[in-house]
């Protein structure tokens, strides 16, 4: 998309080259996937790949190598097929590419089986995720060998094999500049979006319709399209999770869950609203979503630098148990909801989760001192919700056939939290008058 700033390939290589020291990293192209037969799925690049090289083609592979004074930056490439091109586009050759994408050489992929194993051995870590591609697995066993037979005798060799989300995921869990552009570009997308389709929610509706305005909405913005599965689920449909389906017709009296949001660059935006297909909304449903919202705020308002994750779902988790017990679900008070967890089963997920190139980004929760802090340009969801299956509340049967969330995206910035979805209101009052509602 045009106007975003670049993306710092090069600063993030030397970062990682850096952080590799005696090791490599080895990246390869995230496979074409089929649909069916021979048709194929629009192509996706490898978030790490992507991250790493800024290289969005198939059939690529990308070696870094920390330990070494040439050759750091090394890609193979497929080599120029004019049959084939003819059907999938023009290839550039490994002169181009070299240009294109700063590498320090560029081969063909038919050398990658004898030119990858040694360009792996003289390290001593191989960064990479056994089982990603049979022809990295052959030359990392191929260079791990070597490095068994060559050690005895030369002292050096490779000898390990780890996870690239070693390196790679404490990088990806901070945003920078370019990188939050385009996050609050799919935000901005993704909000205009949800403020297009809100006004279709209503009974006789088929959720496949709030879908195709959802998608229409990012698409015609110049997004690459949802990130994700986009969920419309009527009614008891919004109590399974992962509801994708979106092939029921809305019923007058249910509420909608909408959770979609937009890839712009490969970044992801995520936002979940719920509204009833009829207005007003009154009773224990209505109390019922006041509940999520005040969860929804309790959690933003511990995204502060120095907090925690955990400590924002436990911000959710005590205003969603003291809820419950003002709705009559469970018995209080709050502590006792908590400590038996009796919330779970309507709240079963956590609240956030990282958000960046995946959706649910790479980056840890926890490490060996604890909960992770949250530091400026860490992004993320709050995401509280509620779900009544059929037959969960009998105290409360009105509610039952019903789930409810909020999501919105937050940027940790220097002295607070920026919603990157703000523009979207989470109040029923206004959320009623973008819906239309008549009142
Ligand atoms: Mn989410």
């Amino acid at each position: 998309m045009t106007g975003l700033p670049p993306l710092p390939f090069k600063a993030r290589r030397d970062a990682i080259l850096d952080r590799l020291e005696h090791g490599s990293i080895l990246l390869p192209a995230a496979p074409v996937r089929y649909k069916s037969g021979d048709s194929e799925y629009r192509y996706r690049p490898d978030s790490e790949l992507f991250y790493a090289t800024g290289w969005r083609d198939p059939e690529c592979i990308a070696v870094l190598r920390g330990f070494a004074d040439e050759d750091r930056f090394v890609l193979f490439v497929p080599e120029r097929d004019e049959k084939l091109e003819l059907w999938t586009g023009p290839r550039m050759d490994p002169g181009e590419v070299k240009a294109s994408c700063g590498a320090d050489a560029v081969f063909p992929m038919r050398e990658f089986g004898e030119r990858g194993r040694r360009l792996l051995c003289g390290g001593e870590v191989i960064h990479y995720r056994l089982g990603a591609s049979a022809a990295c697995d052959d030359v990392v066993a191929a260079a791990l060998r070597d490095g068994r037979a060559r050690r005895p005798r030369r002292g050096a060799g490779a000898r390990a094999l780890v996870d690239p989300g070693a390196i790679l995921d404490a990088m990806r869990v901070r945003k920078d500049a370019a990188e939050i552009a385009r996050l609050r570009e799919a935000a901005r997308i993704s909000v205009a979006a949800f403020r297009e389709a809100l006004p279709r929610v209503r009974g006789g509706v088929g959720e496949w319709e709030i879908e195709a305005a959802l998608e229409s909405g990012f698409r015609s913005r110049g997004a690459d399209g949802p990130a994700f599965a986009t969920i419309v689920a009527a009614g008891a449909n919004a109590c399974t999770l992962h509801y994708t389906a979106n092939g029921s017709r809305i019923a007058a009296g249910d509420m909608v869950l909408m959770d979609a949001g937009a890839e712009v660059d490969c970044y992801a935006a995520d936002i979940t609203r719920t509204v009833p297909a009829s207005w007003p909304l009154e009773g224990a449903r209505r109390d019922a979503c006041e509940v999520v919202r005040g969860a929804h705020r309790a959690a933003v308002a511990a995204c502060v630098p120095g907090g925690t994750m955990a400590a924002v779902h436990e911000a959710a988790s005590r205003a969603i148990a003291e809820g419950l017990v003002g709705l009559g679900v469970v018995d209080g008070p709050a502590d006792k909801v908590l400590e038996e967890r009796a919330h779970r089963g309507f709240f079963p997920h956590q609240t956030s989760h990282w958000l960046g190139l995946d959706t649910h980004d790479a980056g840890a929760y926890r490490d060996a001192d604890g909960p992770v802090a949250l530091v400026p340009g860490m992004v993320f969801t709050v995401e509280p919700g509620l779900y009544f299956a059929p037959g969960s509340c009998p105290r409360v049967p009105a509610l039952e056939g019903t789930g409810i969330r909020l999501e919105d995206d937050v940027l940790i910035a220097d002295d607070g939290a920026e919603i990157l979805t703000v523009g979207l209101p989470l109040e029923l009052d206004v959320l009623a008058d973008l819906c239309g509602a008549v009142s």
